[in-house]
């Protein structure tokens, strides 16, 4: 699974994009999954700035959509993306990860979660537990939540890493989301009712159109690609939902 983009970026984004392949690996029964055919890899650069995407998707029976994304701007800013979109009959949250950061400097923006998606926006009880369990961390620069990010849990890490002992710190945590998600994902009963498998999918549509809100995702596509590619992909590939 070895890609050619990441070994050109951040070290923290490359060990990252490492970790997630091996705890995917490790834990999930891993099947291809189809990408429409031109957005497996993507160059564009319409004011100058080249912007190269490199996506690996995969399915499994209880992820409808596993997608980690590698993304280079110009020759200055790495981005990884990352979202385990659960099967509609797995009332499971949302892992996402998002690191943003330019080469040989920090990494601005460090984020990962697993989001509820549940109207009362409550993690189930085995995450719940677990998530409590976890050392509490302590890092010198925390960020604030955009507007939109009501949708993240009480256990949401958005930081910006200062040093390698702070980037440590935000890549072990995420192994433990990951393995954490992973082994209670592998045990859990699909829902049977019509009832409870809809309510996933507003669940899932709610965490997809916020997320469609970030501007600063919107923006960094827009530059290379133009609005309309921008919408198609925001909408299509990085936060795509079932409806009911
Ligand atoms: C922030 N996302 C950002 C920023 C950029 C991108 C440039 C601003 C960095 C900063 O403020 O330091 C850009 N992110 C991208 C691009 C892609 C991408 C171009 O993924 C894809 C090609 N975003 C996600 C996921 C989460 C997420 C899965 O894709 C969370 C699980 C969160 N990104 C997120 C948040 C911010 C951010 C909360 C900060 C937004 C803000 O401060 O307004």
């Amino acid at each position: 699974m070895e890609g050619s983009l990441r070994n050109h970026q951040h070290s923290l984004i490359r060990r990252l994009a490492d970790c997630i392949e091996e705890v995917w690996q490790q834990h999930l029964d891993l099947s291809p999954y189809s990408v429409p055919e031109d957005l497996g890899y993507i160059q564009g650069n319409l004011e100058g700035e080249r912007l190269t995407i490199e996506n690996h998707c995969y399915q499994t029976p209880q992820f409808r959509k596993l997608h980690l994304e590698l993304a280079q701007v110009g020759n200055g800013l790495d981005i990884l993306h990352c979202v385990m979109f659960p099967n509609p009959e797995y009332a499971l949250p949302i892992f996402g990860t998002d690191l943003v950061g330019g080469r040989g400097r920090a990494i601005s923006a460090a984020i990962a979660d697993l989001s509820p998606i549940s109207s009362d926006r409550m993690l189930p009880h085995r995450y719940q537990q677990a998530l409590s369990m976890l050392s509490k961390l302590q890092f010198s620069h925390p960020r604030a939540l955009p507007e939109w990010g009501d949708i993240f849990s009480e256990f949401c890490l958005f930081v910006h890493p200062v040093n390698a002992q702070e980037e440590e710190q935000f890549l072990d945590r995420v192994r433990e989301f990951l393995t954490l998600h992973c082994q209670i994902a592998s045990t859990e009963i699909p829902l049977t009712s019509r009832l409870d498998i809809n309510k996933v999918l507003a669940g899932q549509q709610n965490y997809c159109t916020k997320q469609q809100q970030n501007d600063k995702t919107r923006r960094v596509l827009e530059k290379s690609f133009g609005a309309e590619w921008t919408d198609r992909y925001m909408n299509t590939m990085l936060f795509d939902y079932v409806t009911v």
